[in-house]
Order: C-alpha cells, then structure tokens, then sequence
C-alpha cells in the first residue's frame, strides 16, 4: 500500500467566487482556496500529501490542512499501487469483425462480438488464440455498412439465396477480453465471464471468436440461471474427465453439464474418429449427432434432440468441418462436414431454435494468403446471424399482426 495519492477522476473543481472554489466529488463538498486548488495538479499523476504540501510557499500548514479534508471527503483517493492494478476485462481491436463499430454498452446492438485469444487449454497444437484475428481478417471481405442517408444497417446480399440478410440489424465488436501476461484459466474465465455479462446486460446477443473450446465454459456462466441448451457442432464430445479441476478444451462440455445446473442439455453435432478406450466421452444430459446419424438423417437429428422450448447457446467448434475445408485448427480429424454443409445446417438452426448466444472456438492462426478456414468461420457467423435476425423479425412481425 502506498502513501501516495490522486485526485479522484470524477471530482469537480467548481469557482465559487472572491477566490474560492469548491471541489466537490459524489455529494462531498469542500472548499479550497484559489492558490490550493492550482496546487492539485500535483496530485494528477499520484503524490503524498506532505510532499505537495511542503511547496506551498507559506510553509504548508493550510495546505497540509486542506488535503486532508479532501482524503476524508474521498476526493484525494489512494493510488493503486502495482499490484492492486485492475486490468481490463476487453480492449478494443483495430480491426474489427465485419468492420463493425466498437460495442458502447448504451448503444443497443443486436449482435456484439467478442475476441478471446486465449489457447491455454489446448491439448495438443496451440494457436486458436490466434483465431479472433484470424477470423476479423478474413471477414474484412464482408463489411457491415450503414445506409449513407438514413444511417440504417445496409445487410448484406445472401448470393447463394439470391435474399437480403441483416438489414436493418446492429451489430458491434466489444474487442478482445484483456489477458494480461502470465494470466491463468482462472483469469481468462473470470475475464470472459465479466465481458460476456456486460454484452448481455446490454440486450446483445453475445458472439464469441474463440480461442480454444475452454472458453466456452465461463460463457455459459454469464448467462442468467434459466434453463438453456446448448447445440454443440465440434469432431470431439469435449467430454473428457476433469481432473484437479482442470477444465480444457478436451473435457469443457463435461464442466458445463455437471457444474452448471441451468444447462439442461448438450446436443454434439458433428461426432467421428476413434478415442482409445475411452469410458468418458458419454453423458446422460449429451445428446450425439455423430457423423453417421447426420449422414442418414441430416439436420432433423439435431432439432429432435433439440426441443423447442429451450432457448440454445449455438457452440462451434471449426474442426467439426473437414481439414480439408478448414485446415487450420488444432486437433483435426478427417471425414468431417464440408463447408457448405456446415452453413447449410447453422442456417437451419438458426431459423428453428432461439438462439441465444454464440461462439467459434479452435480457428488458428491464418497459415498462407489462401488458407480457407478464418474465410469459413466469418462466414459461418454471418450465416447463422442472418438466420437468427431472420428468425426475430418474423417473430416481431407475427406479434404485430
Ligand atoms: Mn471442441
């Protein structure tokens, strides 16, 4: 703890004539003398009173005297020393995705963006933490836009549908959640958790740009305790066991469904390949929609194992999608969705299902000027967005009628 101390950055200093001013801060008020208030920049960068005092050309004493009344009035407050220092929980980006505007909590979008370049729970190659930016890149191909007169979201054209999506639908990007050197799961989740609250509090739909799988888990902690679903697109059940509660991005959905009591259920779409052995890639609340359930009965697999009376948390896992389509990504297994299959079924979910948050986890860092995956992924997001915007528009219209 330091002696030192600030002017608190919402006091006021207010003239209040013949020399005097007031400094006023959240309904204190005391009342400081001209050459004493220009005595108070001093204080701008953190200072000891006795230290400031002692300039006082008169030898101090009324100086001494009124910084004290302000540290009583919490108007000179501590400085935090180092280790008190609170980062952040986002930072804003440069480059954002879909080249939205930067999220500002009283401005109300439908969609708000949020980076977590984070890979510490990886289990075998590292890099999705470079994902939020690989994903923005590529999206910069498909920019948000407003219209030049009315100010409204001009949407974008759908050319495979030959239809408008999103017009008139605000989105933002909240940056990128703040992970400060050293930091640890434990302070990625508390980060992600503060940060994804915040977009919710402002009616956003939050979408999240991964980072590896774990972040997923302290997304689902800051949605309120109703009962959600979570539809689960991924090559892996992410049901490993966890061990010295260690949550990664092997065993998250395990986490989610015996800590989180208000996820009813996993629906995991996409499931292939072989696991040695293994007892724990089953759950009673995860419902699998392997690859062979998908091939034999598509999309209506996952709406049967998907109730509507829940609203869902849409999770993407990019290596669902065959290495092929999408070769970027840490853990991949062949045989999986194409491409087109993947938008094709976001779309379906999307218009189906209240979809109440959303995330794309494990994209790595872009590996040559024509590596698909970040391209894939932005698109995939805008997909099931227009599918989602869809969906409320005509729910909104219904209402209306
Ligand atoms: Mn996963």
């Amino acid at each position: 703890m330091t002696s030192r101390r600030m002017l608190a950055p919402d006091a006021e200093v207010v003239p209040t004539g013949d020399d005097r001013y007031e400094v006023r801060r959240r309904g204190a008020t005391v009342e400081v003398a001209a050459h004493l208030v220009a005595m108070l920049a001093a204080f701008e960068r953190g200072a000891t009173i006795e230290a400031v005092a002692a300039t006082a050309p008169d030898g101090g004493a009324d100086a001494q005297a009124a910084f004290e009344a302000l540290e009583a009035a919490e108007i000179l407050v501590p400085l935090a020393s180092e280790d008190e220092l609170v980062w952040p929980d986002r930072a804003p980006v440069l480059e954002t995705l879909f080249a939205a505007p930067p999220f500002v909590p009283e401005e109300p979008v439908a969609f708000a963006f949020l980076g977590v370049p984070y890979d510490g729970g990886t289990t075998s190659a590292p890099g999705a933490r470079y994902g939020p930016h690989a994903i923005r890149e590529a999206s910069q191909m498909m920019r948000y836009s407003l219209h030049p007169h009315t100010g409204r979201p001009l949407g974008f054209a759908d050319t495979s549908r030959g239809a408008m999506v999103l017009e008139g639908v605000w989105m933002s990007d909240a940056g990128d959640v703040v992970l400060p050197p050293g930091a640890s799961a434990a302070d990625m989740r508390v980060r992600v958790e503060g940060a994804v609250s915040e977009l919710l509090r402002s009616g956003a739909i939050p979408v999240l740009l991964g980072g590896d799988h774990s972040v997923t888990y302290p997304a689902l902690c800051a949605f309120e305790r109703a009962p959600i679903g979570i539809i689960h697109i991924d090559a892996h059940t992410d049901l490993g066991s966890v061990e010295l509660d260690r949550v990664h991005h092997g065993n998250v959905f395990r986490a989610v469904l015996d800590r989180l009591p208000h996820v009813d259920r996993v629906v995991q779409v996409g499931l292939r390949g072989f696991v040695s052995g293994a007892e724990d890639q089953t759950h009673a609340r995860a419902f699998p929609v392997g690859m062979r359930a998908l091939a034999e009965a598509g999309v209506p697999a996952i709406l049967d194992a998907a109730p509507d009376d829940l609203p869902y948390y849409l999770s993407i896992d990019i290596d669902a999608v065959d290495p092929a389509y999408a070769p970027s990504t840490g853990t991949p297994v062949p045989g999986g969705l194409t491409g087109s299959q993947l938008l094709a079924m976001v779309e379906q979910i999307g218009w189906a299902r209240r979809i109440v948050g959303i995330d794309l986890t494990e994209v790595g860092a872009r590996s040559s000027p024509s590596d698909p995956t970040g391209q894939l992924a932005a698109t995939t997001l805008l997909t099931v967005m227009g599918a989602v915007a869809g969906r409320i528009a005509t729910g909104l219209r219904a209402q209306e009628a």
